[in-house]
C-alpha cells in the first residue's frame, strides 16, 4: 500500500452538491441507488476525468444525465469508478449491491444483532456507494430507507423525516432530508426493531428540539443518564461557546458491535452500547462518567466537526483535539475539576507518552499515512486537546472565545485546516502564534530540565528551564517550542504561596512562564524566603518536567501546594522515587526496604483528609505499572510488579488501622447517584479496601465479601469482585466469579467486565484462562467490546502477557492474524502492545520481534501492514 501525503493535497476536480440515495435493505443483497448532482471545480481542466471512490460494491449500472453508460464508457476497479469525460455539471446515477450481513469490518453498512447501521468515518461511505468520499465535498442529502415492516419497523437517517409509507410485500419506507450540507463521513442510516426514550430541549433562542435515544427493548431502562448528560451538554455549549443545536431532532442509537466509542453523524449519533447504556446495577461510576463525556463529545462535534469540518484527514485534530478539549472542560465544569484533570493527565502520561516514544510516534497533524484509521490516536485526540488547552491558556479565555466565535462564523459550512483555526485565535488575541504551530508538526514528548537557585543575599530566585524534544522516526531536528509553564513559589518556612515579581513586574502568586528558547532563565526578585517551586501546575503543557525534588520537598508540596493538581503530582513523584529504589533493589537481588518517609506522607494524608475525597483517593492510589514503566529506560516487567506490590503491602501493613477507619467512615446507605460527592466517597472507600486486601487482612476480606454480596451498585460490586479474584485465595475468587457470571449471563456489557476482571489477575494462570474464555459462549471475535475486554485487557496484564516463554505474545499474534481477516481496524488496535517491543529486555525483545515477523509473513490489511512495518522498521 502507498502512503498519502499532506503535501499532495489537491481540491476535488468534481464535487457533489446534492445526494439522493435509496436503500432497499436486505442482509445479503441490499440495493443502493444514488442520484448525485455533480459539478466540476472551476479550476479543474474541462477534460479532467471523474474519479469516485467505491470499494466492495457490486456495480449494476451507471448513468450520466439519464443516459446509461456502456461498459466501456467507464472503468471500475477495486478502489473506485473512473469516467473519462463528463459535462461540467450533470447528474450521476449508480446502482450497486452490497451484503451488510457479511460486513465484519464494521465500516460502511453492516448488521449488528440483526439491526442495520453505518459507520462512515473516515472512509466507510465508499463501501456504500460510489462517491468522492473525502471531507471537503459537502452535499445536501435526501435518503429513502426501505425495509421489512416487521423486522425493521424503525428506519432512521440524518435530518428530519419528510415522507413515509407502506409498500408491497410487507415493506415500508421513510424518507429523510438533512438541510445542512455535510461530508459523506457524517452520513448515517439505522434500521431495526428498536424502541426509543424521548425528551425535549428548548434552545436558548426558544426552539424545541426532540431528543431520542433508540435502543433494543431490554435496554429501555438504561438511558436516563445519557439523556440527562445530553441535555447538560446542550445547555453548556450554549452558555460556554454560544453554540445552539440546529435541527428539530437529535437522535442517539445504541449498537452492540462498534469499533470505537461513538460517532457524531449529523442528527443521528451512533453509539457503542457501552458508551450510552448505564444503570447503577450494571455500570460503574467510571462508566457513568465515561458515558457523560462521550455523549457530550459527540454532541459538541455538531459544531466542532460537523458545521465546520476538516479539509482532509491530516486535519483530524482540528475537530478531535478541539472537541476533546471541549468535552474535558464540560466535565470539569460539571463535576470535580481537579479530579478530571488528574484522571486525564494520569492517562495521558501513561498512554500518549508511550505512543510518542514508540515506533508509531507522529505529530498532532501527521504528514503522511497509509491507513487513516490508524491515526485515530492518543496523539491526535489527547495531545491535540492539550495543544488547544495551551492555546486557551496563552491567549486567555476571553480571546479564545472570541477566536472560537470567529472560527465558527467565518468557516460555517466549510472544510478547513488547523491553520484556519489557529489563525482565528491569533487574530482574536493579537498574538503571534507562529512558533506555537510547531506543536502541530513536531512529534515526540518535549522534556524540560528545570533548575532553581535561591540567592539569600539579593532575595532572588533564578529558575532555569532547558527544553529538548527527542528526534522521532521520520522527523527533522526539532526546534524549540513555545511552552507555557504555569508555576508558583511556596515559602519553605511559611508554607505559603509567595508573591511573584518577574522582570520588575508583580505577577501574583501563580504565573505562566513563556518558554520559547532552548534555555531560558527567569529571575524572580523580592523573594522573601527560600522557596520550593511548584512547577507545571495543572500540567500546563504536555511535557516531561524534571526537577531535582528531594523527598522532603515532595512531602512538603503534598500538603502545602495550593494547587490541588500539583499536590497529587507530589504524591506520584514521591511514590515514584520509592519505586525507583525498590526496582533497583529487586534487580540487584538486594532486600527491599520501604521508605518510611512515604509511609509518613500517606499517614499525614489519611489523617488530614482533602476536602475533595475523589482527589484524596487519587493521591492514595499508586502509579500503575504501565505508568511506572514509562519512567524506566528499559522496562523490567517483573521488577516493576514486585516493587509496586511491595509498596502496596508495606502501606497496607503500616497504615492498616487508618485504611480500616477510612473504609468504615466511607460507608453510606444513600441510594446510588453518580454525583461527584458520592463518586468521591466510593472511590476513597474502595482505595482503602484495596490496601486492606493487598495484605489479605481478615477483617478486610470480610468487608470485601460483604460488599460483593450486598450488591448495592456495580462500582462497589466490581471493586469487591476484582479484589477477591485478584487475591491469592481460590476460595474467595472462584465462588464470587461463578455467582457473578451466572447472575449476569444475559447482559453483554456486564459480561465484558467479567472477562476483564479474570484476565487482569496477577496470578500466573491467566493465559490458559484467556484461551478458555475465548471459547465461552459469551465471547465473540467479531464483537469489538468482547475483544477489548478479553484480549485487550490481557495485553495490559504485564506479568502474564510478558511471560518469558513468549506464549502471551504468540496468543496475541495468532488473534491479530485471525482478526485481520474479519476486522482490520480492531486487529491493528490489538497489535499495538507488540509494537513497543524495543522497550523491553533482550529476551522479550526477541520474542516480540519474532511474533511481529510471523505476522508480517501473512497477507495483511493496510491497517496491520502499516503498524508492523513501522514496528520492525
Ligand atoms: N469521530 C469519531 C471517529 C470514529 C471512527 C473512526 C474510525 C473508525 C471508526 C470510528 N468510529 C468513530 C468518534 C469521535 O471522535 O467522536
Ligand atoms: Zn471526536
Amino acid at each position: 500500500p502507498q502512503p498519502v501525503y499532506l503535501s499532495d493535497y489537491q481540491p476535488p476536480a468534481y464535487r457533489v452538491t446534492h445526494a439522493e440515495l435509496t436503500f432497499d435493505l436486505d442482509p445479503a443483497n441490499t440495493r443502493v441507488e444514488a442520484r448525485l448532482t455533480v459539478e466540476r471545480h472551476p479550476d479543474a481542466a474541462a477534460d479532467a476525468p471523474l474519479y469516485f471512490h467505491g470499494e466492495q460494491l457490486a456495480l449494476e449500472s451507471v448513468a450520466v444525465d439519464g443516459e446509461t453508460l456502456a461498459d466501456n464508457a467507464y472503468r471500475h476497479d477495486d478502489r473506485g469508478l473512473t469516467i473519462a469525460r463528463v459535462p461540467a455539471a450533470f447528474t450521476l446515477e449508480t446502482r450497486v449491491r452490497l451484503a451488510p450481513e457479511d460486513n465484519t469490518a464494521l465500516e460502511g453498512l453492516y448488521q449488528s444483532n440483526g439491526m442495520y447501521c453505518t459507520q462512515c468515518e473516515a472512509e466507510g461511505f465508499r463501501r456504500i456507494t460510489f462517491y468522492p468520499d473525502r471531507p471537503d465535498v459537502m452535499a445536501v442529502f435526501r435518503v429513502t430507507v426501505i425495509g421489512d415492516a416487521e423486522r425493521e419497523p424503525v428506519l432512521l437517517a440524518n435530518g428530519n423525516p419528510v415522507e413515509r409509507g407502506e409498500l408491497e410485500g410487507g415493506r415500508h419506507f421513510v424518507t429523510w432530508e438533512d438541510p445542512h450540507p455535510k461530508p459523506s463521513y457524517l452520513f448515517a442510516l439505522v434500521a431495526g426493531d428498536l424502541e426509543c426514550v424521548e425528551d425535549s430541549f428548548t434552545t436558548a433562542s426558544g426552539r424545541d428540539v426532540t431528543l431520542q435515544i433508540w435502543v433494543e427493548a431490554e435496554n429501555l431502562g438504561k438511558t436516563d443518564h445519557a439523556l440527562a448528560s445530553l441535555k447538560r451538554a446542550m445547555r453548556w455549549d450554549e452558555e460556554t461557546y454560544g453554540r445552539e443545536y440546529d435541527l428539530d431532532r437529535f437522535m442517539i442509537v445504541a449498537v452492540n458491535d462498534f469499533n470505537m466509542g461513538a460517532m457524531e453523524n449529523k442528527g443521528l449519533n451512533i453509539f457503542n452500547s457501552a458508551a450510552v447504556l448505564t444503570h447503577p446495577d450494571t455500570a460503574t461510576d467510571a462508566a457513568f462518567q465515561q458515558v457523560e463525556g462521550i455523549v457530550a463529545h459527540e454532541y459538541f462535534h455538531n459544531w466542532s466537526g460537523n458545521r465546520v469540518t476538516c479539509r482532509d484527514w491530516f486535519q483530524l485534530s482540528l475537530k478531535e483535539g478541539f472537541t476533546v478539549f471541549r468535552d474535558q472542560s464540560f466535565t470539569a465544569d460539571t463535576n470535580s475539576a481537579a479530579l478530571k484533570r488528574i484522571q486525564d493527565v494520569a492517562f495521558f502520561r501513561t498512554a500518549q507518552f508511550a505512543e510518542d516514544a514508540g515506533p508509531t510516534a507522529h505529530p498532532v497533524r501527521p504528514d503522511h499515512y497509509i491507513e487513516i484509521t490508524n491515526f485515530y490516536t492518543l496523539t491526535v485526540y489527547e495531545k491535540g486537546a492539550e495543544v488547544v488547552r495551551m492555546l486557551k491558556n496563552l491567549v486567555g479565555w476571553e480571546a479564545f472565545r472570541r477566536g472560537s466565535d470567529l472560527y465558527f462564523a467565518r468557516f460555517d459550512g466549510q472544510a478547513v485546516t488547523i491553520e484556519d483555526f489557529v489563525g482565528c485565535m491569533a487574530e482574536a488575541s493579537d498574538e503571534d502564534l507562529s512558533q506555537f504551530m510547531r506543536w502541530y508538526h513536531q512529534a515526540g514528548t518535549p522534556e524540560i530540565d528545570a533548575h532553581g537557585e535561591y540567592d539569600y543575599v539579593n532575595a532572588e530566585y533564578r529558575l532555569t528551564l532547558r527544553q529538548r524534544t527527542p528526534v522521532t522516526a521520520g522527523q527533522q531536528a526539532p526546534e524549540p517550542l513555545h511552552i507555557p509553564v504555569r508555576m508558583g513559589l511556596i515559602g519553605t518556612r511559611s508554607g505559603h504561596d509567595l508573591s511573584l515579581t518577574l522582570g520588575g513586574e508583580a505577577c501574583g502568586k501563580d504565573t505562566v512562564l513563556d518558554l520559547r528558547e532552548a534555555e531560558q532563565t527567569f529571575v524572580f526578585t523580592d523573594v522573601a524566603e527560600a522557596p520550593t517551586p511548584s512547577l507545571l501546575r495543572h500540567f500546563s503543557a504536555p511535557v516531561k518536567l524534571h526537577f531535582p525534588y528531594s523527598r522532603e520537598d515532595l512531602a512538603f508540596l503534598l500538603t502545602q501546594d495550593s494547587d490541588g493538581f500539583n499536590r497529587w503530582e507530589a504524591s506520584q513523584r514521591l511514590a515514584m522515587l520509592a519505586l525507583d529504589d525498590l526496582i533497583a533493589a529487586h534487580r540487584n537481588g538486594v532486600e527491599k526496604v520501604m521508605d518510611t518517609r512515604v509511609i509518613e506522607a500517606y499517614r499525614t494524608l489519611l489523617n488530614a483528609p482533602e476536602e475533595d475525597r475523589a482527589v484524596l483517593a487519587e493521591m492514595l492510589r499508586l502509579p500503575s505499572e504501565a505508568c511506572i514503566a514509562e519512567h524506566q529506560p528499559l522496562v523490567d516487567v517483573d521488577a516493576i510488579h514486585a516493587a509496586r506490590e511491595f509498596v502496596r503491602q508495606s502501606l497496607g501493613f503500616a497504615l492498616r488501622d487508618e485504611f480500616m477507619a477510612l473504609y468504615q467512615a466511607s460507608q453510606s446507605a444513600e441510594p446510588y447517584a453518580p454525583t461527584p460527592a458520592q463518586i468521591g466517597r466510593r472511590s476513597l472507600k474502595n482505595v482503602a479496601l484495596e490496601y486492606l486486601m493487598a495484605i489479605e487482612d481478615e477483617a478486610g476480606i470480610e468487608h470485601c465479601r460483604a460488599q460483593f454480596d450486598a450488591g448495592h451498585n456495580m462500582t462497589d460490586v466490581r471493586q469487591a469482585l476484582t479484589l477477591l479474584v485478584h487475591s491469592s485465595r481460590d476460595d474467595l475468587s472462584a465462588p464470587a466469579l461463578r455467582a457473578f457470571g451466572e447472575k449476569w449471563a444475559h447482559d453483554p456489557l456486564v459480561m465484558d467486565q467479567w472477562f476483564s476482571i479474570q484476565v487482569s489477575r496477577p496470578q500466573g494462570d491467566v493465559l490458559d484462562r484467556v484461551k478458555y474464555l475465548m471459547e465461552h459462549p459469551a465471547f465473540s471475535l467479531t464483537n469489538p467490546n468482547k475483544v477489548r475486554a478479553l484480549l485487550g485487557t490481557f495485553a495490559q496484564n504485564r506479568i502474564n502477557f510478558h511471560r518469558l516463554d513468549g506464549a502471551g505474545y504468540a496468543l496475541l499474534a495468532d488473534t491479530v492474524i485471525e482478526l485481520d481477516g474479519l476486522n482490520p481496524e480492531m486487529a491493528a488496535g490489538l497489535l499495538t502492545p507488540l509494537t513497543r517491543w524495543r522497550r523491553f529486555d533482550d529476551t522479550r525483545q526477541a520474542l516480540m520481534q519474532a511474533e511481529l515477523e510471523r505476522i508480517n509473513e501473512r497477507s495483511l490489511s493496510a491497517n496491520v501492514y502499516e503498524l508492523v512495518d513501522k514496528a520492525l522498521g
